[in-house]
């Protein structure tokens, strides 16, 4: 998958992409990725990349001058483009699994109040937003977007971690537990040593349902209606 990344502060997105499995990643070719510095298509000698809003009202707006050249550097108008701001659709794991099957996606950040409205009607294919609050950047949101995204392209990790963890069927995840066996008092449940795999994935499925029931009650709503929720509850029937 190709990653363009258009952006006033590349420097915040390159480290990133430098780091542990997305390294590797990278490496490996699975992902390839380009920083484009708005600031490198500016005109003027201030390189001058915000301005105050027409109507007034607080804040400063990205150009549209500049911003625009620089989508059209990576030729964005024939690429899908997500640009992230607070007021896009909520980012979801179905989103990301969607954006994984893409070759190519070009993220926009913005900063300030945003950018003009021409680029998003001009270039634009999806407005995300990571979540109910509001960063000062665009680019803590589109690394999110992308570190989801890139985990679910084939070879990135096994697909047995995919398949148990949070959000695949809508549960959250049951606790775990490494060595020692006791720790400052606290040991671990019996089960986990008793070596039966049945007994054993009971336990975890009882305790993701527990969890999901205490802190998303909207979550273990829409797992019910899963196909792959019911089938794991069935597997494991306790009768
Ligand atoms: Cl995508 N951008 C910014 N700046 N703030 C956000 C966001 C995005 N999603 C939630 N808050």
């Amino acid at each position: 998958m190709k990653l363009k990344i258009v952006t006033l502060f590349p420097a915040i997105v390159q480290l990133y992409f430098e780091m542990s499995t997305m390294a590797r990643a990278v490496k490996r070719g699975i992902i390839e990725y380009t920083l484009v510095n708005i600031r490198d298509y500016t005109c003027d000698k201030h390189k001058t990349c915000d301005d105050n809003p027409y109507g007034g009202g607080v804040g400063m707006v990205i150009l549209p001058e500049p911003l625009g050249c620089a989508l059209d550097s990576i030729d964005a108008l024939h690429k899908h483009v997500v640009y992230v701001t607070p007021s896009g659709i909520p980012f979801t794991q179905d989103k990301a699994l969607e954006l994984s099957c893409e070759k190519e996606i070009v993220f926009i950040c913005g900063r300030y109040e945003g950018v003009d409205q021409r680029i998003i009607d001009r270039y634009v294919d999806d407005e995300v937003s990571i979540g109910d609050y509001v960063l000062s950047s665009g680019e803590l949101a589109s690394l999110v977007i992308i570190d989801t995204v890139y985990r679910l392209i084939d070879g990135v990790i096994s697909t047995e971690s995919l398949d148990e963890e949070s959000f695949s069927d809508g549960l959250l995840e049951y606790p775990q537990y490494t060595r020692p066996e006791e720790y400052r008092g606290m040991n671990i449940p019996d089960v986990l040593l008793s070596g039966h795999h049945k007994h054993i994935q009971q336990w975890r499925l009882t305790q993701r349902i527990a969890k999901t029931l205490a802190v998303r009650p909207d979550l273990l709503e829409r797992a019910q209606k899963n196909d792959s929720f019911a089938k794991k509850a069935n597997e494991l029937s306790w009768n």
